[in-house]
């Protein structure tokens, strides 16, 4: 098989990328290792940046985004029980998109298969080979055949455990990385949202979030020891420490129910430099991991694709490399705002093992400081909603 560029890994940034690409005239192929419902049923990310709902508008996968999803203007702060608001839209102008990662992906998958986009799931034993020459290819296995894929680039859009960023050899590639010293504990229950908008809670127990996905279904996260295991975690031992951690009016009001979904997720920083390696591109987390408290993870990744797509046409259409060429350059600028942005919220509203009584009383006073100055709240509201790209 021939296409212009493969796109490895079919999850939100591949598959925006090859409709982008498809749009411009330019022919791609996804390959994704697991079978397509198990990539439809992920639950991740829940908060759009303007920038990734303009994104998917242009791919023409925005009408239910526009029709179900949730524009929230401000978002809830909270230190020991108690909270106050930042007004994204009075401090910026700009708002944010509350809508699940899950239904973003469905309606990518729906958009590219009506226009016809070949997106090949249960690809095994991906590999992407002459990166480095003008004639990479990429095979990989099928229903026990070995399929080849020739191409003029190679898009690696696998997360952070694919194998694009791996072929990149040790001697060009840099990396940066933190490990934070615990997970978030998430549940999905069928109850309505604790309150209109998200709540990031500090409190000395440990950090809470409460999001939302529509009007009867809630995304609530606690903070929890890295060994801790999901059995440890019984949904009423769950609800029980989520009330303690969040302000006192939002715990009183609190709806529980069974969980649908309970899951741990570890918390990291990453960053790989360069993204470029001769004919491959590294897009989203193959590249770049945030700790989920920016809500940022899905919002580089659709950054990346923009620079990229915008490279990728005018290479095609304009024979103009300049796009491609700065591509590692642009995205990481982007990348280590949201990194930078990622840590500090991650740093501000969790309870680290060894801060002590003084480094909670520091964070509080950070909390009360952004309380009180309008320019500390701009700041925080300025990264939250996105930057610019
Ligand atoms: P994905 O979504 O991981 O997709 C990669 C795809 O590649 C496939 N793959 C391979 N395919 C072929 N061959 C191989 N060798 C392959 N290896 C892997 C995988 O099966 C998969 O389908 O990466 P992508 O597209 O870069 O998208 C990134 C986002 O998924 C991620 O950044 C976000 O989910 C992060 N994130 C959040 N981001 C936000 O912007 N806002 C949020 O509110 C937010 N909350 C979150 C999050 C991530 C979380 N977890 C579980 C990590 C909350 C959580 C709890
Ligand atoms: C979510 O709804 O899953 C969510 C929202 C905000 C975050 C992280 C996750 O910062």
């Amino acid at each position: 098989m021939r296409t212009q560029v493969c796109i490895i890994g079919g999850g939100p940034s591949g598959v925006l990328l090859s409709q982008l690409l498809h749009q411009a005239g330019i022919d791609s192929v996804v390959l994704e290792r697991r079978p397509r419902e198990h990539v439809l049923a992920r639950i991740r990310a829940g908060v759009l940046e303007w920038g990734t709902v303009e994104m998917l508008r242009k791919a023409g996968a925005g009408a239910r985004m526009d029709a179900e999803g949730f524009i929230h203007a401000g978002t809830y702060l909270s230190a020991q029980n108690r909270g106050f608001r930042i007004d994204f839209e009075g401090l910026t102008g700009k708002r944010v998109m509350v809508y699940g990662q899950t239904e973003v992906t469905r309606d990518l998958y729906d958009v590219r298969e009506k226009s016809g986009g070949a997106i090949i799931d249960r690809a095994e034993g991906v590999q992407p080979h002459g990166l480095d020459t003008e004639a990479p290819f990429v095979t990989y296995v099928r229903d026990g055949e070995t399929q080849r894929v020739d191409c003029d680039f190679v898009a690696g859009c696998d997360g952070f455990h694919g194998i694009s960023r791996q072929s990149i050899p040790d001697s060009v590639l840099r990396t940066y990385e933190k490990v934070y010293p615990f997970g978030w504990l998430g549940v999905l229950s069928e109850t309505p949202p604790a309150h209109e908008e998200l709540i990031y809670a500090n409190h000395e127990r440990g950090f809470a979030l409460c999001s939302m996905r529509n009007k009867m279904l809630s995304r609530y996260y606690i903070q929890v020891p890295l060994d801790h295991k999901v059995e440890d975690w019984p949904d009423q031992a769950f609800w029980d420490e989520l009330r303690r951690r969040i302000p006192a009016d939002a715990a009183e009001t609190l709806v529980t129910g069974p969980s649908i979904e309970k899951s741990i997720a570890p918390l990291r920083s990453f960053v790989a430099e360069p993204m470029r390696w001769g004919r491959l591109f590294l897009v989203g987390d193959a590249a770049h991991i945030v700790p989920p408290t920016g809500a940022k993870g899905l919002n580089l990744a659709v950054s990346d694709v923009h620079y990229l797509h915008e490279g990728l046409r005018a290479h095609y259409l304009d024979k103009d490399d300049e796009g491609i060429e700065r591509y590692s350059e642009r995205a990481l600028a982007r990348v280590w705002h949201s990194e930078r942005f990622s840590w500090q919220m991650t740093t501000l509203l969790h309870r680290f093992p060894d801060q002590g009584a003084f480094g909670q009383k520091v964070q509080e006073s950070e909390l009360a400081y952004l309380e009180m100055s309008r320019a500390a709240r701009t700041a925080l509201a300025e990264n939250y909603v996105g930057l610019p790209f």
